[in-house]
């Protein structure tokens, strides 16, 4: 309703106006004349007024009409508009403002009662914001306005809300739609099959097919079988969530199947979701599959929007019975060194004795295949391998299978092949350059495998089964011909990278370890050398008692100590002092921190039954099941040591699985 607001000096001026022209009439009646439209428009008011309709504006002016109008326009907006001052109080708001935020009980005098400040102030850096307020969601614009001229230094601005609550509860319903792909692998199908007696076959095969598919349904999902061992299954995103809540309690399910058969059954599943398309899904549960299998198997691999969880992985990696594969990576391997015009062996940071050990086998091979090989070396090497490369460089012969890392980047050509060795992660190797040369590229590595991968590689022989890397490379040796020869000394150098990885064949030996052993000494391997590799010096020795008198258990059959000073070794002491806790009664694993230049750096030593790559993988760490590292940058002692604890116990609440 538009209304006059000048109605009192309105009639002032009828008064005035009529009396002046009374007087221009009885004085002069031409400009009389003049005056008469006025007095007539006078005169038409009057009886406006008269028949008891509202005045008409006779002082407004067009643009307050504009602005009135423009009032009812943002009053019936279904965006909320609230125009605040420099304090945030609200000095005027539109109808859809009030319904938005009245009912909520809250006075409407300032914004920053019922909207956080800090929601408010990221406002002015942002073009807009989601925010939730009560059970509604909203998208709140802001706008500085234009006060020039007005009283200097007052700032106003004006807020936009929308209500996007359907919009945003539509998405979620859309994400929770989305499909997840899934590939399941039975690990060990043909192993299971074939130690499982002829009667009982088709009992098993019934039990796997039927433990498999009704699992799926239960989650509503389709399942495809595709081959004897391998399934496709596609299921929901909002299933998928209860599946991950069970912590995928099928690996338990199927590891429980028994039908007289001698070994477990075993099952991996690669999962992937939240991609563009569902072929680029299906390509990454691939892959997360394969990263599952490489890591061992048993266990599960999520990949989702470039981010990875796994799930599982909680038995010890099984040996496998057959030695096809090393026999066929042999074959292969020796067929790329004859296609190469030298070998350079390339082991891994921190070189330790299985590494170098290993290196020292794969070269005895090449010259004995009558090609130039070399073992890289960096000017400074890890303690850990003092002893065992001072024995090797003090050979004549030995000695000049050894290159500097400048010399082999000057060396390298298109035809050179290089072996990674105890390791398969490219920033881990000892020589990124050489890595990044090198053309054609073989991994032999025994670690489970990570996520970071060296992809060019033209042969991967990973098998996280194996005890270590020197005794996959002793199997290689002799599966690849009658000409393979290895010196006494190449053969202590192989028999300590086993005896330090498998801690004198106390973990993870298999069968085939000793057997690679008794390969080696009949090789002219020297056990009593390799026992006086291992020898230590008195304050080392005492320093790590120091460190076992600390430790405290921090969870059931869990320990945990440290150094307080920078041991002069410190990586090794650790793994050292670690490695002696678990030779006490009553602790199945055990971790040591040790402070190094800018940090702390964490040793994870298990028996086996606690995963200690799991709980070290959490601190952005990684390496085995039973022994694993990592580093903690920029972190005090006491952090570190709480940070190590938390991820224990959380490791320990995965492990209460349904
Ligand atoms: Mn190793």
């Amino acid at each position: 309703m538009i209304r006059g607001n000048g109605n009192h000096i309105l009639w002032w001026a009828v008064y005035i106006i009529t009396l002046e022209l009374l007087y221009f009439i009885f004085f002069n009646l031409k400009m009389a004349i003049v005056l008469m439209p006025v007095l007539g428009l006078l005169l038409f008011y009057l009886i406006y007024y008269k028949k008891g309709k509202p005045l008409p504006p006779l002082i407004e002016t067009k643009t307050t009409f504009r602005q009135a109008l423009w009032k009812q326009v943002i009053n019936n907006l279904n965006t909320g508009v609230a125009v605040v001052d420099g304090n945030e109080k609200i000095i005027w708001k539109n109808k859809a403002f009030l319904t938005f935020f009245q009912k909520s009980g809250v006075k409407l005098t300032y914004l920053k009662d019922f909207i956080p400040m800090e929601n408010l102030k990221s406002l002015m850096d942002k073009e807009e914001q989601e925010i939730a307020l009560g059970n509604r969601r909203f998208s709140i614009r802001s706008v500085i306005l234009d006060t020039k001229g007005k009283k200097p230094g007052r700032m106003l601005k004006a807020y936009y809300f929308e209500d996007i609550t359907e919009l945003y509860d539509l998405k979620g319903y859309m994400k929770e739609e989305e499909t997840v792909v899934c590939y399941f692998h039975v690990d060990n199908f043909d192993e299971v099959i074939t130690a499982c007696s002829e009667e009982n076959r088709p009992e098993l095969l019934a039990k796997i097919d039927k433990t498999i598919t009704q699992w799926v349904q239960n989650f509503n999902g389709l399942i495809k079988k595709y081959d004897n061992d391998k399934y496709l299954v596609v299921v929901s995103l909002r299933d998928f969530r209860r599946v991950e809540q069970t912590k995928f309690n099928i690996l338990d399910a199927i590891r429980e199947i028994k039908v007289g058969q001698v070994l477990t059954v075993t099952l991996s599943i690669g999962a992937a979701h939240g991609e563009d398309s569902l072929a680029l899904a299906g390509k990454t549960a691939q892959n997360a599959l394969e990263l599952c299998l490489g890591r061992g198997g048993d266990q599960v691999v999520v990949k989702t929007q470039g981010k990875t969880y796994f799930y599982g992985g909680k038995t010890k990696e099984m040996e496998k019975y057959s030695r096809v594969r090393a026999r066929v990576i042999s074959h292969a391997l020796r067929d790329l060194i004859e296609e190469s015009d030298m070998v350079m062996v390339l082991g891994h940071l921190f070189l330790d004795m299985d590494a170098l050990g290993a290196s020292v086998g794969i070269v005895s091979a090449v010259k004995s295949l009558g090609k130039p090989g070399y073992i890289i070396l960096t000017p400074e090497q890890s303690p850990s391998v003092h002893s065992l490369l001072e024995l090797l460089l003090d050979d004549e012969e030995m000695k000049k299978n050894f290159l500097e890392e400048t010399e082999a980047l000057d060396r390298i050509t298109r035809k050179t092949l290089l072996v990674v060795v105890d390791t398969h992660r490219p920033s881990l190797t000892m020589s990124l350059k050489v890595l990044e040369k090198a053309e054609r590229v073989v991994v032999i590595d025994h670690h489970r495998r990570g996520e970071e991968f060296i992809d060019k590689a033209l042969l991967v022989y990973l098998e996280p089964y194996a005890s270590s890397t020197s005794e996959m490379v002793t199997e290689l040796i002799q599966y690849m011909g009658d000409e393979i020869r290895i010196t006494p000394l190449s053969a202590t150098a192989m028999l300590s990278g086993i005896a330090v990885d498998t801690r004198n064949f106390a973990f993870k030996t298999g069968v085939r370890t000793f057997e690679a052993a008794s390969f080696l000494r009949r090789a002219g391997a020297d056990p009593t050398s390799v026992y006086k590799l291992f020898q230590e010096d008195v304050e080392t020795v005492y320093d790590r008692a120091k460190v076992i008198k600390r430790a405290q258990e921090i969870a059931e059959h869990v320990t945990l100590s440290y150094y307080d000073e920078k041991p002069k070794n410190p990586t090794l002491a650790a793994a050292q002092a670690a490695n002696s806790l678990i030779g006490l009664k009553g602790i199945f694993a055990s971790f040591v921190l040790v402070p190094i230049d800018g940090g702390i750096s964490i040793s994870g030593r298990s028996l086996g039954n606690i995963n200690v790559q799991r709980i070290l993988e959490k601190l952005g760490g990684g390496g085995h099941m039973t022994l694993a590292g990592a580093q903690l940058l920029d972190m005090t002692m006491d952090d570190a040591l709480e940070k190590v604890k938390q991820a224990v116990l959380e490791y320990m609440k995965e492990g209460e699985t349904p």
